[in-house]
């Protein structure tokens, strides 16, 4: 910029994007270089902003998208035009699935030729394929709207639902230069970006009402309740209740897995016996079967108390007889507050007969969890990890996978909300690396990634990135030497192996070693919690590759149920 006292002094679009960032509070960026956006990274780290490059931006995305989700904050994933939003996309489509608040900027080509199908250089009329993916989309063609660019879309990721947003900013709108003063004028500070929203009395009436006619009252907890951040008005809520709750994968630990009054291992029992179940922040999906069918009890036996933001959630899948719509802080408040003091605890029986259940079925699994099995199974292997995290609850869990996911979610125990991180709504594979990136960056604290073996291949080139930024992360890979189980023969009886196995044996330590960071491999459940032990005393970037008996998944973990039956598969 000139000092020149006669000259104007100017800004421009690089610039006016970073300080409309810096001003509401956004710190980093996760996301890939290259044309047009390579300049605004460096001037983005220039100017103080972290600045985490991956390998993909699918990761990138990721990582923007939990950051989004630990933070109430949108987390910000940076991508090139055409090839590299098109990789990033999945991540803003699944932030959106999810309720995460996340954007996606991506640079993009001229605008004049695109819409002409000239053949720009990665041309794509972006803003019209992201539409159909997220929340809102928006494009900036001027320097002076991007202060309202930013601000619109800072408003739309947060609040109501929070979701991804799309902001297109074509590659000339970079270099566009106006007086510094009048881009000043231009940025906006969002107020208040996610308001609260009061619930109408009558339906937190409506509400209590139901709850006090029960007598099989059950509260379930979704990740939309660890995302409200009220964690001491809802473990309040639970307490005062005395009604027995489930929560969902990731509102594990917004009350401890310990607590009294978790059903979280009488879950089968509790769905079905129900007469009135309050959902929290989670929504009847296919997660919960859609709230009728053999999970659930006899039609029209059980009645729905629904709080959602969202006022079209409700009656979604089965009529919810008192919906309370508004945000969960609020809504819990209110039927705290009508609780008063003479609330009555839920029938004795019920209770007794859900923690009867549940203590039998954790018995039952005790056993299992000391198992020394060479190779390792699952339960042996996540025995070593549930006491790990016992002893370190203030870690951060991210697992995916199939079996590795299903039997990690039952086994270990969280104690700390928005400590467990997974596959979410879609049960996609590929969130491993990206989520473990942003969730060392934005809480500091050391992350555990517990992979299954094929889940891991979808990011695992970010364990280069993991080791570039030293970051506190321990990945776990689960090998059973392929997706599920490493068992499978090819029917056909080629030389080709099975579609569901890998290489046998791989060696995925050396993936880490390659970049610098610690590689093990464990065989016994005492070397995997040796080796974790030590990398989450360290701080260093490490990859342990857990060897487990490739007989001992199965198929799709435990939504087998959901795969259409081939002729083929009927035979077997
Ligand atoms: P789970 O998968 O854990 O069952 P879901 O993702 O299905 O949870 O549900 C989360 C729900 O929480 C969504 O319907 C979303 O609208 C809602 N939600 C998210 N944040 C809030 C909030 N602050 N207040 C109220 N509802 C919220
Ligand atoms: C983006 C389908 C679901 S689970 C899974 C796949 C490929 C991998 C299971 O094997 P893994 O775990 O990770 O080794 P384990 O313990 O059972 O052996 N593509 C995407 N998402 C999904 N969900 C799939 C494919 C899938
Ligand atoms: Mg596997």
């Amino acid at each position: 910029m000139s000092t020149d006292a006669t000259e104007e002094t100017l800004t421009d679009g690089f610039n006016l994007v970073i300080d409309a960032l810096k001003l509401n509070g956004i710190s980093t960026i996760y996301g890939v270089p290259g044309i047009p956006i390579t300049d605004l990274g460096r001037l983005a780290q220039a100017k103080g902003m972290r600045v985490i490059s991956f390998r993909h931006e699918q990761n990138a995305g990721h990582a923007a998208a939990i950051a989004g989700y630990l933070t109430q904050k949108p987390g910000v994933c940076l991508t090139v035009s055409a090839p590299g939003f098109l990789n990033g996309l999945t991540a803003l489509a699944n932030a959106t699935t999810n309720c995460f608040p996340m954007i996606l900027i991506s640079g993009s080509s001229e605008r004049e030729i695109v819409d002409l199908q000239q053949g720009d250089y990665e041309e794509m009329d972006q803003l019209a394929v992201a539409k159909t993916m997220c929340k809102a989309a928006f494009r900036v063609l001027h320097a002076q709207d991007i202060g309202i660019g930013i601000a619109r879309a800072i408003r739309a990721a947060v609040s109501g639902r929070p979701g991804g947003v799309y902001l297109d900013l074509p590659a000339k709108l970079f270099a566009q230069t106006i007086s510094a003063a009048e881009g000043a004028r231009s940025l906006v500070k969002v107020i208040d970006p996610a308001p609260r929203q009061i619930p109408a009395p009558e339906a937190v009436t409506r509400a209590l009402d139901l709850l006090k006619s029960a007598e099989r009252p059950l509260i379930i907890l979704g990740k939309g309740a660890a995302y409200a951040q009220a964690d001491d008005a809802i473990r309040a809520l639970v307490e005062t209740s005395g009604i027995p709750y489930l929560p969902m994968s990731m509102a594990k630990g917004l009350l401890p897995d310990t607590h009294p009054q978790s059903a979280g291992a009488a879950r089968s029992m509790v769905l079905k016996d129900a007469d009135v179940v309050m959902l929290i922040g989670a929504r009847l999906n296919w997660l919960l079967s859609h709230g009728k069918g053999k999970t659930w009890g006899a039609p029209g036996t059980q009645k729905f108390i629904q709080i959602d933001i969202q006022p079209t959630e409700m009656d979604s899948n089965v009529e919810i007889r008192a919906p309370l719509v508004g945000d969960i802080g609020s809504c819990v408040a209110a039927l705290l507050d009508g609780m008063g003091k003479g609330w009555k605890a839920p029938p004795e029986a019920w209770t007794t007969a859900v923690n009867a259940r549940r203590d039998a079925n954790l018995a039952k699994m005790a056993p299992q969890l000391m198992s020394n099995a060479n190779p390792m199974n699952f339960h042996g292997a996540l025995g070593a990890l549930r006491q790990v995290v016992k002893e370190r609850p203030d870690i951060i869990l991210v697992n995916e996978g199939a079996n590795t996911l299903d039997f990690a979610r039952s086994i270990i125990d969280m104690y700390q909300p928005r400590k467990r991180l997974d596959v979410g709504t879609w049960g996609v594979m590929g969130i491993g690396m990206g989520y473990a990136v942003a969730a060392a960056i934005e809480t500091g604290k050391p992350v555990l990634a517990v992979e299954g073996d094929s889940a891991f291949g979808f990011s695992g080139m970010e364990i280069e990135t993991i080791c570039r930024y030293n970051l506190p992360v321990c990945v776990v890979v689960f090998n059973n030497n392929g997706i599920y189980r490493g068992t499978d023969v090819n029917p056909g009886g080629g030389s080709d192996v099975a579609t569901t196995v890998f290489v046998k044996n791989a060696q995925y330590e050396m993936l880490a070693q390659a970049f610098g960071g610690n590689g093990v491999h464990a065989r016994t459940p005492y070397e995997l919690m040796r080796a974790v032990n030590e990398a989450l005393d360290t701080g260093r970037p490490t990859l342990i590759n857990a060897t487990i008996d490739e007989r001992a998944g199965t198929e799709s973990g435990r939504i087998a149920n959901l795969n259409p039956q081939s002729a083929l598969s009927k035979k077997k």
